[in-house]
This record gives structure tokens, C-alpha cells and sequence, in this order.
């Protein structure tokens, strides 16, 4: 990790998830894979400190379909941090590309309009093998991963302001 001993403020973001409320949203599309996700996701928040009834979970029929329901629990403004968790697996045609891209680009950019972190549990796997290995086993598993993140960085806002 860089270090600087001589910054007269240091903001960090600790990982400790009491008292803190999550957003999820898990696309069906692909479910085999995305459950698995959402059990490392909660998994985390709890094993941080996290209580599971401070979780609040949409889900939407595809991940195309994530931003937008990101968006409205935004609105709601009830959350420290919200979690999208999809799995596009690429097919015989482009459309891994597309999905991928605009999920990508509006979930950037809904945590930056509303001020709250936005983390990308997302898998976009080029075959079964890729989303097998990102979902829970030798690549670790992506629910974990943006659970951990979004615990960080809802501190890490908590402490800058
Ligand atoms: N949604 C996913 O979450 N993962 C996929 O791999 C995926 N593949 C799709 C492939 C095609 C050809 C289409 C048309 C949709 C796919 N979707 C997938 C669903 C998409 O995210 C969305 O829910 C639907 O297109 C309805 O708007």
C-alpha cells in the first residue's frame, strides 16, 4: 500500500460494516452464478459486523436492467452503499459488449450524481468456465470483492465528511 507519514490528514476507510445500510441489486439472468454472488456479498457484510436486516435487495431481470434499479434506491437516499451483482457471459453475439459497457458507464455515474458508492459486482465472462472460476472458486468470487469495497468506501465517505 503507498504510505505518506507526512500528510497532515489521512482519510481511510475502515472495514467495519456496523451500522451501516446496503443496497443490492442481483440480476435473475444467469442466477446460478449471481446467487453465489450474493451469498459471498452478504457473507462479508455480516462477517464484517454487518446485521443482514440492514440489506435491502432488488432484483431485476437482467443486468442491463441494474442501473436503473440502482438508481431508484439511490433516490431513496436510505443507503451508505449500494452493490450490483450480474454475471454477462458472452454468446454467440455481441451483446456481452454492449450490456457490459452500459452498465459500466451508468453505475460510474450514478455514484458520482448521487454522492454514494456505487461498486461493480459484475462478471462479464467470455465462457461458463470464466464465471465458474469469478463466482466462488479459484478467482475468488466478485460478491466478496464489491462487498468489501462498498463496506471501505461507505466509511471511507463517512470519514471525509
Ligand atoms: N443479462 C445478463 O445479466 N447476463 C447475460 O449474459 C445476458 N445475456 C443476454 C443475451 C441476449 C442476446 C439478450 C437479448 C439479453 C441478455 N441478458 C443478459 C438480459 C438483459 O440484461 C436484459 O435483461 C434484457 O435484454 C431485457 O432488457
Amino acid at each position: 500500500m503507498a504510505s505518506n507519514k507526512t500528510a497532515g490528514t489521512v482519510f481511510e476507510g475502515k472495514l467495519d460494516a456496523k451500522g451501516l445500510k446496503f443496497g443490492i441489486v442481483c440480476a435473475r439472468f444467469n442466477d446460478f452464478f449471481v446467487s453465489k454472488l450474493l451469498d459471498g456479498a452478504m457473507d462479508t457484510i455480516t462477517r464484517h459486523g454487518g446485521d443482514a436486516k440492514d440489506v435491502a435487495l432488488s432484483y431485476v431481470p437482467g443486468s442491463y436492467e441494474i442501473p436503473f434499479a440502482i438508481k431508484k434506491m439511490l433516490q431513496t437516499q436510505k443507503y451508505d452503499a449500494l452493490i450490483a451483482l450480474g454475471v454477462v457471459i458472452q454468446g454467440a453475439t455481441p451483446h456481452a459488449g454492449y450490456i457490459n459497457s452500459e452498465v459500466a458507464k451508468c453505475l460510474a455515474q450514478l455514484g458520482m450524481e448521487f454522492g454514494v458508492p456505487v461498486t461493480y459486482g459484475m462478471i462479464t465472462a467470455e465462457n461458463l468456465e470464466q464465471a465458474i472460476e469469478r463466482s466462488g472458486t479459484k478467482a475468488g468470487n466478485k460478491g466478496v470483492d464489491a462487498a468489501i469495497a462498498a463496506i471501505e468506501m461507505a466509511n471511507l465517505t463517512k470519514a471525509i465528511q
